[in-house]
Parts: structure tokens; C-alpha cells; sequence
């Protein structure tokens, strides 16, 4: 079962790897540059069995990537609160007001002035992937602000008409921008690979929890190369995630030690209900996930 390699990972991790201090202040366990490979065939997913993964969140954020939105409230609205605590902590420190997380994100609802006050993330994922900016550089040397780049659609396009290319890159990690980002990107790098008429998916994930964050990120990105896949005409291949930074926190002792003891039930697999106009038209509806019947879901502190 290809969940193993998910387990036979964190126990590497937790067994062998190195205590780091991090900026959190939690403490890790890490491993420096790790693989993992998924095959995409007959509509299987990396989609953990072992503990109770959230994939409905996942795919809603990343159809909100996919809008270069860069506010939570559009989350918060679907009452998706994997960014909230960014702005939350932000408000609190600037204002000293103790509101909670659930009043915070009702507010960003509620009151479109407020969101737009607080509810901003910074030049995130969306907005590079979608609208990267441009400078177009004057004869006196000064710039001007050039069209914004599309990546993900230039990546379809250049999948359709160019699939022998090595350069179909989507890429988050906008040097220039880094200070204005809540969080500069984790999966920062994704490249696509076109053979034998299946479309290869590679992300490189800079720095990764691999209790709480893996699972959201190996379904986020596997979804991507699911619906590219489908724009471009292309059967899904193979799924190969790369990590940098891979760690365990030393709080997560307990869910390591459950999950550890669980083993993997049965091949999850995702429809695509409708195929849409473009890339950027999908629906949270138009997603199905069959047979899957994961253990109980595993809590654990996230670190901020
Ligand atoms: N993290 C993930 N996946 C994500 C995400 C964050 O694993 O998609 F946004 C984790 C990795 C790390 C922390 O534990 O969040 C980010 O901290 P740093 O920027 O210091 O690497």
C-alpha cells in the first residue's frame, strides 16, 4: 500500500532524525531531502487512510489559490480557518483586544471594511501563481509595473502545445516579496512532466510538518496535477513529492505514536464529476472521493 511510505517516513523521522530548534520554539525532529512517489492511475489519491484527512478544506483552498485571492474572508465564508490564525495574531498585537478566532473570523465575514483591514495574507500562493508582477525598467532606470504573469495558465497552455518542455514550472517563492507574505511558501515549486501521455506532477515542499501539514499537502498537490491533467487532455501519472525540511514536532508525540500503530485500509480514489472551460472554473462539487473510510482523526497542537 503506497501509504506506507507516509508511515516508514515518520518513523524515520521520529526515530533517527536530528533535534533541531526551530523558529517556533517547539523543537523538531528532522530529516533533510526526502521523497516520496504516488501513481495517479484509475483515480487513486494520496489521500492518508490511517487518520481522518479534511480534503474537502484542502480542495476549497486550492480552488481559492486558483482565484489569486490573497483575503481570508473567502475562506472564512466556508468557514475555512487553515489561514485565520496569521491575521488573528496580527490583530491581537496590534490592537490588544482578546477576541476569539471564532468572533475574529465572523467579523471577516460580517464586515467587508474589517476584512479588508485584516483579513489580508500578503502576496500568497494566489496571487503569485495567478498574477506574478512584472517591472518593465525605463531608460533613466526607474520601473514601471509590467502585466502580471498567469503562471498556472501558461502552464496549461504550454502543456497543450509544447508537452516535450522541462519548463513547465509553477513557482511561489517570489524573492522580492517574501517580507510582505504571512508565511513564505512551503510548497513553493511545482513541475510538470509530460510521457507516455500521462502527466507527471513533481512539488517540492521546502520545509514540511509531516503530521499536520503532509497529508493537506500531498491531497492539495495531487489534486492540482488532477485537474491540469484533465484540462490538458492528459491521463494522471505519477505523483512525486520532494521534501527539504522534513520534520516531526516534539509535541506530537502522541499522534505519531497512534498513527504508528494504525496500518493503511483500502485505495481512496477522486472523480472529477464535469470537465470545466478552463482550469480556473472548478466547484467544490465537482469533486467525488469513493471508498474512503479512513481511521479516526488525530489531533495535535500547530505550531505558529
Ligand atoms: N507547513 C507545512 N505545509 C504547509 C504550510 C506549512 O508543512 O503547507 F503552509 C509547516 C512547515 C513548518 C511550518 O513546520 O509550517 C512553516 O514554518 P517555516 O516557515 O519556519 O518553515
Amino acid at each position: 500500500h503506497p501509504e506506507w511510505q507516509y508511515l516508514d517516513l515518520m518513523r524515520e523521522i521520529w526515530e533517527n532524525g536530528s533535534e533541531r530548534r526551530d523558529r517556533t520554539g517547539v523543537g523538531t525532529r528532522s530529516v533533510f531531502g526526502t521523497m516520496l512517489r504516488f501513481d495517479l492511475v484509475n483515480g487513486r489519491m494520496p489521500l492518508l487512510t490511517t487518520k481522518r484527512v479534511y480534503w474537502k478544506t484542502a480542495t476549497r483552498e486550492m480552488l481559492w489559490f486558483l482565484t489569486g485571492d490573497t483575503n481570508i474572508r473567502e475562506l472564512c465564508k466556508q468557514n475555512v480557518q487553515i489561514w485565520t490564525d496569521w491575521p488573528l495574531d496580527k490583530y491581537r498585537r496590534e490592537t490588544g483586544e482578546e477576541i476569539s478566532r471564532d468572533d475574529f473570523s465572523k467579523r471577516i465575514v460580517e464586515e467587508e471594511p474589517f476584512a479588508a483591514r485584516w483579513g489580508e495574507l500578503g502576496p500568497v500562493y494566489g496571487k503569485q501563481w495567478v498574477d506574478w508582477p512584472t517591472y518593465q525598467y525605463q531608460p533613466d532606470g526607474s520601473y514601471r509595473r509590467g502585466p502580471g504573469i498567469n503562471q498556472v495558465a501558461e502552464v496549461v497552455d504550454s502543456l497543450r502545445n509544447n508537452p516535450g518542455s522541462r519548463r513547465h514550472i509553477i513557482e511561489g517563492w517570489n524573492v522580492a516579496q517574501l517580507d510582505g507574505m504571512a508565511l513564505p511558501p512551503c510548497h513553493k515549486t511545482y513541475q510538470f512532466h509530460v510521457a507516455d501521455g500521462r502527466l507527471n506532477c513533481a512539488l517540492y515542499q521546502r520545509s514540511c510538518d509531516v503530521a499536520l501539514g503532509l497529508p493537506f499537502n500531498l491531497w492539495s498537490a495531487a489534486l492540482l496535477q488532477r485537474m491540469i491533467a484533465q484540462q490538458t487532455d492528459l491521463e494522471p501519472g505519477e505523483f512525486v513529492w520532494m521534501g527539504g525540511d522534513t520534520h516531526l514536532y516534539l509535541n506530537h508525540t502522541d499522534l505519531v505514536e497512534q498513527q504508528l500503530a494504525r496500518e493503511p485500509v483500502g485505495k481512496p480514489t477522486l472523480t472529477i464529476a464535469r470537465e470545466p472551460d478552463t482550469i480556473f472554473d472548478y466547484a467544490i462539487d465537482d469533486f467525488v472521493v469513493e471508498n474512503y473510510e479512513p481511521q479516526g482523526a488525530l489531533k495535535a497542537p500547530i505550531a505558529v
